[in-house]
């Protein structure tokens, strides 16, 4: 049922074999630019405007009463309460150990650089609504923001026919679970830019939405498109494509795991991106058989077949792993699994992956909700450059430089000539003023 790509008896050019998905993000930033601006000029009656024309809801409030975040913790049905809470914990857990303390290092007697990292004042978080429902990412974005010493932390969320314009009543109990209590009932590019430049949110403007600092959280094209737009006004994550898993297998891998995994994150997106690498054309054909099966009896049989028969998605064939692992390697999967012998010391050798998940009992599906790790990942290839979201994604560094009158005029002269040498000598003339008859 999936491609079969064929690179045995060597690989070419491994980052070009797997074409990936992409949207035209460029194209929707011009169509969101005239509602961004009348936000900017116009706030709440735009906002209210563009909620009802393109989510045919909104209440007069936007914000949403305190109490009816409360309540919707109480209307959580007690198993996925529980589910929630033990994926906050794991989270929790492992996003404490990511907290940095300061540190400084004396460069020389008398001149020290201290690095300290101060979290971001106040953040943005997107929740998408509709189709894309996901209380878990809820989980994912709010958790690293408080262990990174967050203070003030904000959820927008669009307005639900079906729940009186409020957000979905399963974002809200996140958000009630997780102590988050600001939560407004906006969505789309208006959201954005209502968080990049603040507003007020009811009628008589007594109310405020302040302007934050960062943003993050995934969103529909256009929600990207007015990310892409505000950033430099405002902060924001990376830019979240279709979701994607690769599985580096040999002969030991089960391939009813195999195929479960894969379909797994078919399941989210006509256009993620499913992908088996393996040496054994004996679990390629048992995978292939397996995803038939699995994929009839499957609920969203439709957009699963999509994302699997589509060119994104295939499996590879290789000589052996360490040419399996050159492929995963170029490819640079948001999630990749390691079904093969000795996993572990293979997974050490990976360079390139959002998350990488070890041997038979780690399924991506894990990770998603309650393994302990973030499940926002750098999709289309970022995990060459980028990280998940984790503590550090909320910090700044902030160099705190000092220097005694010694310890500058031992370096003056380094100054003075690196200044002299880019022509701007009253860089030069700023340490020799301080220093007069001595510097250099
Ligand atoms: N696999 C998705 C996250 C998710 N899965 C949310 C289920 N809910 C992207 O990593
Ligand atoms: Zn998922």
């Amino acid at each position: 049922m999936l491609n079969r790509i064929d690179l045995r008896g060597g690989i070419r050019d491994p980052r070009r074999l797997l074409p990936r998905a992409r949207l035209d993000v460029s194209a929707a930033v011009e169509r969101i630019r005239p509602l961004v601006a009348e936000v900017r000029e116009h706030g709440y009656p735009a906002i209210r405007a563009a909620s009802e024309r393109f989510d045919g809801v909104s209440p007069a409030v936007l914000r949403v009463p305190a109490e009816m975040v409360a309540e919707a913790e109480g209307t959580l049905d007690p198993q996925v309460r529980a589910a929630l809470v033990e994926s906050i914990d794991r989270a929790r857990r492992v996003h404490a150990a990511q907290r940095r303390s300061d540190h400084t290092t004396q460069v020389v007697p008398g001149g020290t650089v201290t690095e300290r990292w101060l979290p971001v004042d106040r953040v943005g978080l997107y929740v998408p609504g509709g189709l894309a429902m996901y209380p878990s990412t809820v989980v994912m974005n709010v958790v690293p923001a408080q262990e990174a010493g967050v203070r003030s932390l904000v959820v927008v969320s669009p307005p639900q026919k079906d729940n009186g314009g409020w957000p979905d009543p399963r974002v809200l109990a996140a958000c009630a679970l997780l102590g988050v209590d600001e939560v407004y009932a906006v969505g789309g590019a208006q959201a954005v830019a209502m968080l990049a430049y603040g507003s007020s949110v009811d009628p008589d403007g007594a109310t405020r939405c302040d302007p934050v600092d960062l943003i993050t959280g995934p969103g529909n094209i256009w929600v990207t498109a007015a990310k892409r737009l505000l950033r430099g006004v405002v902060g924001i994550d990376a830019e979240a494509g279709p979701t994607e898993i690769a599985i580096l297998a040999d002969h030991t891998a089960d391939p009813v795991h195999v195929a479960a995994d894969l379909i797994s994150q078919a399941e989210h997106d006509p256009l993620a991106a499913s992908v088996l690498v393996t040496p054994s054309m004996e679990l390629a054909d048992a995978v292939d058989r397996e995803l038939t099966r699995q994929v009839a009896a499957a609920k969203h049989t439709e957009r699963i077949g999509t994302a699997l028969t589509g060119e994104q998605s295939g499996i590879v064939l290789v000589d052996d792993l360490a040419a399996g692992l050159r492929v995963v390697d170029a490819y640079a999967a948001e999630h990749l699994e390691i079904q093969t012998e000795n996993a572990r010391e293979w997974a050490l050798r990976v360079r390139n992956a959002g998350a990488i998940f070890v041997g038979a009992w780690s399924p991506v599906s894990l990770g998603d909700y309650c393994a302990g790790s973030n499940h926002v990942l750098p999709t289309g290839g970022c995990a060459r450059h980028s990280s998940g979201l984790s503590v550090q994604s909320f910090l700044r560094g902030v160099h705190l430089v000092e220097y005694t009158r010694d310890a500058l005029r031992e370096v003056a002269p380094h100054v003075v000539a690196l200044a002299t040498v880019e022509d701007l000598p009253a860089h030069g003339q700023a340490v020799s003023v301080r220093l007069p008859g001595e510097a250099s």
